[in-house]
């Protein structure tokens, strides 16, 4: 299916024309009818010969009713755009020509009515030349009479080819029903109509309305008149919803899928520039901003001049990328030379703060190297690091691969980060040797990270170029890693640790299991956590009751015990080693755990897999 909404002045003979065409009212109200005048959107819809269907927008075309006009052409992804030959082009039809640019609608067609009443060549001629200069471009043409008929089989067949020109959306991109209509229908509840523009509806489907933020079921969906299981945009939908009274919704809220959309308050946007008047955009302080059939009141602050941070007064469900419409409720259309209707892309959707002087001038040189509409990169280097749900919240496809569970990081943002690492990790090793290193906690304190496994991330990644100091991380502390410069550049201990570990290796040196007493030990200096200190930097083994030995010695032990009958007992193991039981009983219950040894039920063990012999499974 597809939908275009009309456009023109009013009295142009749109709505007459969409009455011609589908054999349908557009005109809903008694008011309307009475009247003669289309005050509020209307639906019809026809079968092109392709048989697809194609749905109309009926809109106003009086300037009083343009916010109307502005709901019912915002999600619409074509228009045709109508002029009356005997009147030719007037200010509505310049104003929606300019709503219509703004919004950047690229697909359409002129149709001259009318043309009953006058030659339809002038006002065809002039509107083309309007409509070139905007989104719209050159567009087909096609002169008719609503009231005779001349000239509907050509606008048909035109409208079957504009059809067959529209992008087809994916229909598994993110559901956003503005809605335009609600409605209640007596034994079904509350019914809610819109322009869906791409992704699925489905009955059953939960959707969020936002900016309330409550969570609806779709109970059934309908299209064209006719109830579907499912519906995929561009379509004009009607939803019958679980759970909603028609109080609670109205014109302008939206209905979304969960996690797809960013709600958001405040946004960057870039001022698209007017062929006309390519200089210096000024908005004013306040504006009111369109996009789909919602509309919220903007607070405007200039970044430069082509650029804007938009703080609005209730939240849109938003997409880097989207188009939206500014304009300035009271101003007059063109007649002071002014522009009173701008428009924009969303460049950001959660924008950081701008904080301190030249935060402004900042954003703006950022902004201006970006593509229009940017892409996931830029977003990336200017967040630093996003959630890839908040990524593709913010409509951002072709996510990196994460740099740690759900998270994603600039790249050159996260070379910087691995630097800050190493180097917050060689100095917490300079400032306290002896500590087990810099705590997880303190590092991420320290890069003002958001998780903790960003860290450990951080620590293990050594990707850079050039490449980063290697960083040990264990038991929630994090070191310099045996083979970087930061630990070869100074010893991980104090001196006088050192000479007393050098002193103890001396000593192990002629036995290798006996361990020095308590009584030497103390004497050294080595109390616990120098010892601890010693044991990380990969120094010494030291085993429960402050046994120390070297880093060897349970390898070493585990060959001499190999050569053992087995299995053998705790006195065989302590003889052969040519130690104490305070030596053996740890260093067997070592090797136990360590999976070297097992112990069997009568407190003998076995050696599991004597070094030196082929493993079982031929490999490690
Ligand atoms: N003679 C003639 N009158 C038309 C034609 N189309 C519309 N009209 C008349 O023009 C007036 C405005 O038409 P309408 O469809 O309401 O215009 P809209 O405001 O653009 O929707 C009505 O009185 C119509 O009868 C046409 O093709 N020929
Ligand atoms: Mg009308």
């Amino acid at each position: 299916m597809h939908v275009v909404a009309t456009a023109g002045h009013v009295d142009h003979g749109k709505s007459m024309l969409v009455r011609a065409l589908t054999g349908m009212e557009p005109d809903r109200w008694e008011a309307e009818q009475r009247r003669g005048m289309t005050i509020d959107l209307g639906f019809a819809w026809m079968t092109l010969p392709s048989g697809e269907g194609l749905a109309f927008v009926d809109v106003p075309g009086h300037e009083r009713f343009i916010t109307n006009m502005l709901a019912g052409a915002g999600p619409a992804p074509a228009v045709m755009f109508v002029v009356a030959a005997d009147e030719g082009w007037k200010p509505q039809s310049a104003e929606h020509l300019a709503a219509i640019d703004a919004l950047g609608v690229r697909h359409g067609i002129l149709v001259v009515t009318r043309a009953d009443l006058a030659d339809p060549a002038p006002a065809m001629q002039q509107a083309a030349l309007e409509i070139a200069d905007t989104s719209l471009g050159a567009m087909e043409a096609v002169a008719v009479s609503a009231l005779t008929g001349q000239g509907l089989p050509d606008l048909v067949a035109a409208l079957g080819r504009l059809a067959a020109r529209l992008p087809q959306p994916d229909p598994r991109g993110g559901v956003r029903l503005w809605l335009d209509r609600v409605f209640a229908i007596k034994g079904s509840g509350t019914v809610v109509t819109g322009t869906l523009q791409a992704g699925t509806v489905r009955a059953g489907d939960e959707l969020t309305a936002t900016p309330a933020m409550r969570t609806l079921r779709i109970r059934g969906v309908q299209s064209l008149g006719s109830p579907a299981p499912q519906v995929s945009g561009v379509a004009r939908v009607a939803l019958n919803l679980r759970g909603a009274s028609t109080r609670e919704l109205r014109r302008g809220m939206a209905l979304v899928q969960a996690g797809r959309w960013t709600v958001a308050s405040v946004i960057d946007v870039g001022l698209t520039p007017h062929p006309q008047a390519p200089g210096t955009i000024r908005l004013p302080p306040q504006l009111t901003l369109h996009i789909g059939a919602a509309r919220a009141v903007a607070r405007v602050r200039m970044l430069g001049s082509r650029f804007a941070r938009l703080s609005l007064d209730h939240p849109l469900p938003l997409h880097v990328g989207d188009r939206v419409l500014l304009r300035e409720p009271g101003a007059a259309a063109d007649h002071s030379g002014g522009r009173p209707i701008f428009g924009a892309t969303v460049l950001d959707v959660s924008p950081p703060r701008l904080r301190g002087n030249g935060a402004a001038a900042a954003a703006e040189r950022e902004l201006a190297a970006w593509p229009e509409p940017p892409t996931t990169p830029e977003l990336l280097r200017r967040h630093r690091l996003l959630r890839a749900s908040a990524a593709s919240a913010m409509g951002l496809s072709d996510l990196p691969p994460p740099v740690s569970g759900e998270w994603l990081a600039d790249p050159g943002h996260w070379q910087r980060l691995r630097q800050l690492l190493a180097a917050a990790v060689a100095a917490q090793a300079k400032r306290d040797p002896l500590a087990p290193g810099l705590a997880v906690d303190a590092a991420r304190a320290e890069l003002g990270l958001p998780d903790r496994s960003l860290v450990e991330a951080l620590a293990a990644w050594r990707a850079g170029d050039p490449p980063a100091e290697p960083i040990e991380a264990g038991g929630g502390y994090l070191r310099p890693a045996a083979g970087g410069r930061a630990r070869a550049a100074h010893s991980p201990l104090p001196a006088p640790v050192a000479d007393a570990v050098a002193a103890v290796l001396a000593d192990l040196a002629e036995a290798p299991f006996s361990a020095p007493d308590a009584e030497r030990v103390r004497e050294l200096g080595l109390d616990a956590r120098a010892a601890a200190a010693a044991e990380r930097a990969g120094l010494l083994c030291r085993l429960p009751g402050n046994v120390l030995l070297a880093p060897d010695a349970p390898g070493r032990a585990a060959r001499i015990l190999a050569s053992l009958p087995q299995p053998f007992t705790a006195a065989e193991a302590r003889r052969a080693l040519g130690t104490s039981r305070r030596v053996v009983i740890p260093l067997l219950e070592r090797l136990d755990r360590e999976g070297v040894t097992r112990r069997l039920p009568d407190d003998r063990r076995t050696i599991r897999d004597p070094p030196g012999s082929p493993a079982p499974n031929g490999g490690r």
